[in-house]
């Protein structure tokens, strides 16, 4: 009924379709095989990959507590578009780039290049892809060596057969953001030197994991444990035996969440997990936590981005009041403003990745390595506030069509959703911001001055307007608490004021 239809916002080559990615490539990182790898990789993602991503979306997992022999079996059943991004994720070297370090200290660069393409196309794959890298990085930190060892070269793999992921199970019933004081697994030593894990997680998001990053309080011969955040030790345990099937734990169920329907979150028992490496706890998992807290800034500004490419193409094809929404100068200043975040986000999230490649390869200066420490928490807490706000606003940029289900527009907005929530709220990054500036007696923050103002030499200022607003909005709220604790001296607030 009725003559009219409306064409709908179509998905281009994401890298072709990103002037800001192709010129910060094309300023630091000039290669040919990295372009065209990120050229065929977006072509990828149109023609392949992206239907992938909704049908991870219509078809969520599901668990199986029992066979039809009334066997307990927990098998968390996947869509087959899942399994595919598992192998694509491997072969795409979507973990692995950043450990081959072709482009030595640039690799992370090239590697959250190639998952911001991704990101928006995967399904929340990328969220399995970000624990698997921070569990490489924690092991590759404590020292590659027995049963870790294999677990190192599958996490880093190119070789769907021989690929893993891991998982990152931190979060109990009595505390997520606390985990020092919320941890009630118990981890009893085993004559063999393995222990064996007693306790409920209460989130484990990609719970079809093959592995996974975990903490417990170990117990000594009466069982008594240390408390709070001492007491805390990290295990490394896989998860599967030889056949797939999960060994030592009871999924209890999985959540019914507002977004991240893709990806199986659980509750786990873990009941009698055979472990293999004892850590340092929380210090330990820290290096997961600060490789994930980028992971998530990055899927953060993708989503931005991937909004604002379909929102630009669709006011190409969508006229009101007789002419193209593209030629509406309000409804493009929407759009420029949209497009100013997250250029801004990008080219600080970017910053941050700079700076963890210095971190790894050893080039890090004493001014790199704290800007890392500062950056991290604040451009997770910015960004995940920011995707939010620009998405709705990519939605509303869509009308009616905007909220319809299966457009697959709202999905981004539910997803958005979580970035401020999981690896650390805001509220408790703003606090690890201040910790860090408390512990080194305001050296980061004195090390941010002296950066930004080297980018302000260097015209950076797209990156440095963000940075500002994100430190400010890091520190809301708690100023009266800086200015007794940390920063009554040198007065570093006037500075930000300033
Ligand atoms: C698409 C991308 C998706 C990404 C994947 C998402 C999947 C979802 C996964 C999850 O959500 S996993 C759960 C994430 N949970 C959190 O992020 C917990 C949030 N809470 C915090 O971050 C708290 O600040 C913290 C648990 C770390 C506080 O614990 P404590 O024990 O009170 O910390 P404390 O005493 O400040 O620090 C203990 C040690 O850790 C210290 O080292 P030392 O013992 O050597 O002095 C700290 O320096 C170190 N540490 C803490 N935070 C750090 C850190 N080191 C480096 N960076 C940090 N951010
Ligand atoms: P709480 O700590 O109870 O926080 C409640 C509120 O209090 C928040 O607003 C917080 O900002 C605030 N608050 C807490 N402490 C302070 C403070 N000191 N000062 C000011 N405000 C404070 N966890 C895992 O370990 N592994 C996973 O795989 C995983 N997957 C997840 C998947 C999804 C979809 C979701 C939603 C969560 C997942 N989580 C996972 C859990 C997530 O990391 C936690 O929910 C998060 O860290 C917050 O912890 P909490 O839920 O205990 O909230």
């Amino acid at each position: 009924i009725g003559g009219f239809f409306q064409q709908k916002p179509v998905l281009k080559n994401p890298f072709l379709g990103d002037a800001l990615l192709q010129g910060y490539l094309r300023r630091h990182l000039p290669s040919e095989v990295l372009y065209s790898d990120l050229l065929v990789f977006g072509e990828r993602l149109v023609y392949e990959v992206d239907g992938w991503g909704r049908e991870c979306e219509t078809t969520p997992p599901k668990l199986v507590t029992y066979d039809p022999w009334g066997c307990r079996v927990d098998r968390i059943v996947t869509s087959p578009a899942w399994q595919r991004m598992k192998d694509l994720s491997a072969q795409e070297g979507l973990v692995a780039i950043g450990y081959e370090r072709t482009y030595g200290e640039w690799s992370r660069v090239y590697q959250m290049c190639k998952l911001y393409l991704f990101s928006p196309s995967s399904g929340l794959y990328t969220c399995p892809l970000a624990m698997t890298d921070g569990a490489a990085k924690v092991i590759q930190a404590l020292g590659v060596s027995g049963p870790t060892q294999e677990a190192f070269s599958r996490l880093t793999s190119r070789n769907p057969e021989d690929f893993w992921t891991s998982g990152q199970w931190m979060t109990e019933r009595k505390g997520g953001s606390d985990v020092g004081s919320g941890t009630e697994t118990v981890a009893l030593p085993q004559s063999d030197g393995t222990y064996r894990l007693s306790g409920f997680k209460w989130f484990t998001s990609a719970t079809d994991a093959d592995m996974t990053l975990t903490l417990g309080r170990v117990a000594d011969r009466d069982g008594r444990t240390t408390p709070g955040s001492r007491g805390l030790s990290l295990f490394y345990a896989a998860v599967r035996d030889e056949d797939g099937m999960v060994q030592g734990i009871e999924v209890q169920r999985l959540k019914d969440k507002l977004g991240t329907r893709q990806m199986p979150t659980a509750e786990l028992l873990l009941d009698g997990l055979p472990l293999s490496e004892e850590g340092r706890g929380v210090a330990c998992i820290a290096n997961m936590l600060t490789l994930t807290r980028i992971h998530n800034s990055v899927s953060a500004v993708s989503g931005m981005r991937r909004v604002l490419q379909l929102a630009r193409d669709y006011a190409t094809r969508r006229s009101a009041f007789g002419k193209p929404l593209k030629d509406h100068p309000l409804h493009m200043q929407t759009l420029t403003r949209m497009e100013v975040e997250t250029r801004g986000a990008f080219l600080l999230v970017m910053d941050v990745c700079r700076l963890i490649g210095r971190e790894e390869t050893g080039h890090a200066s004493q001014l790199d390595t704290h800007l890392l420490r500062l950056l991290t928490p604040v451009a997770k807490l910015y960004t995940g506030k920011q995707a939010i706000a620009v998405i709705s606003e990519g939605l509303e940029s869509f009308g009616g069509q905007g909220y319809i289900e299966d457009t697959g527009l709202p999905a981004m907005l539910r997803d958005a959703q979580v970035l401020s929530i999981w690896e650390g709220t805001t509220n408790v990054l703003s606090l690890d911001v201040l910790r860090c500036i408390a512990r080194t007696s305001g050296l980061v923050l004195q090390s941010y001055f002296t950066h930004t103002q080297s980018l302000i030499a260097s015209d950076f200022l797209p990156s440095l307007s963000v940075a500002v607003r994100s430190v400010d909005s890091a520190l809301c709220g708690l100023r009266e608490f800086l200015q007794e604790a940390v920063l009554k001296p040198p007065g570093y607030l006037e500075l930000a004021a300033r």
